[in-house]
């Protein structure tokens, strides 16, 4: 059973008192910030808190000091937007918090995202995402993206409003191995079905794995319109990824 009181920083602890409410969850949130260093904590706690001007000075000190870029990603930065994105989950948060911190997830990334760039880490894989024909909600879409991109997936973003040939020629020019479509109204969540259908009439749809999501997006549905997987949240989103580029890899090499 992990200890709550390992963690050494106490905005985090009450965090995690009060609004991650699942065992497992909370489990797992507590092994992920206990081996993490103080500094590293402190940057979590800022994001949590939506401060997007304390995750921009601490992320600069850190890597100052010498701490690693992937090191400020993984334990300051994703590790708190996980429990972000429970308590927005759990309608703990609304969506101005959770733009608050996705502003400060940007702040920390800013410095991180050329770090990484420029150390030739491969990314493990090729994502497309877009906000479907008709649809103009994108906050979801983008904290895929945010999330993915801390992963080590390399993503393109095509933005809202995306045609099925603006996603056939978008996973065609990138050699995409994955495609997320995201979805909020009932009204073009059938845009993503015909955005399948339009792979399968251009004899593609062998070559990609496709994610659909947002808010009403049911596993029943994604199963209906021919969906490889669905994903309630952006964790989520990262693990049906790594999930469906493995069964890809396995399918080619059989
Ligand atoms: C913010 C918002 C807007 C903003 C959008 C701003 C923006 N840049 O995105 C604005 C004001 C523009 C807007 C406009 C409209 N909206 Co609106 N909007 C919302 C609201 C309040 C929040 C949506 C949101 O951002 N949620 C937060 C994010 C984090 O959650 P999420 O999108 O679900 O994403 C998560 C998961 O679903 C998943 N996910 C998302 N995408 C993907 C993709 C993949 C591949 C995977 C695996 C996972 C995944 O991970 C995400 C992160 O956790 C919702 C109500 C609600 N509570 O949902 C209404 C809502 C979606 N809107 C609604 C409506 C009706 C409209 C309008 C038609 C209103 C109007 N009459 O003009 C217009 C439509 C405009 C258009 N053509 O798109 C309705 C939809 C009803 C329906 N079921 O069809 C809702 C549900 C409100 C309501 N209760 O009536 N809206």
């Amino acid at each position: 059973m992990a200890d709550i009181n390992e963690i050494e920083n106490e905005f985090l602890r009450d965090e995690i008192e009060e609004f991650i409410e699942r065992p497992d969850e909370r489990e797992r949130i507590i092994n992920t910030f206990i081996p993490c260093s103080p500094e590293m904590q402190k940057i979590a706690a800022a994001l949590i808190d939506g401060d997007n001007h304390g995750v921009d000075e601490m992320t600069k000190a850190a890597l100052d000091a010498g701490t690693e870029a992937l090191e400020i990603m993984d334990d300051g930065l994703i590790c708190a937007m996980s429990v972000v994105g429970i308590k927005f989950r759990e309608n703990f948060i609304f969506v101005p918090e959770v733009l608050a911190c996705a502003r400060a997830m940007k702040a920390g990334m800013a410095y991180i995202d050329p770090i990484l760039s420029a150390s030739g880490i491969q990314p493990i894989g090729t994502v497309i995402m877009g906000t479907v024909k008709g649809d103009l909600h994108d906050i979801g879409k983008n904290l895929c993206i945010m999330m993915l991109g801390g992963a080590g997936f390399a993503v393109h973003d095509l933005g809202v409003d995306t045609s099925e040939d603006e996603f056939i020629d978008a996973v065609e020019e990138h050699g995409a191995p994955l495609l997320g479509m995201s979805a909020l109204l009932t009204t073009t969540m059938p845009n993503m079905g015909k955005t399948i259908d339009a792979f399968i009439d251009a004899d593609l749809r062998e070559e990609v794995k496709i994610m659909v999501g947002g808010a009403s997006v049911t596993q029943e549905f994604a199963d209906d319109m021919g969906a490889d997987g669905t994903a309630e949240d952006a964790m989520g989103c990262v693990e049906l990824a790594n999930r469906l580029l493995q069964e890809l890899k396995e399918e080619q090499e059989a």
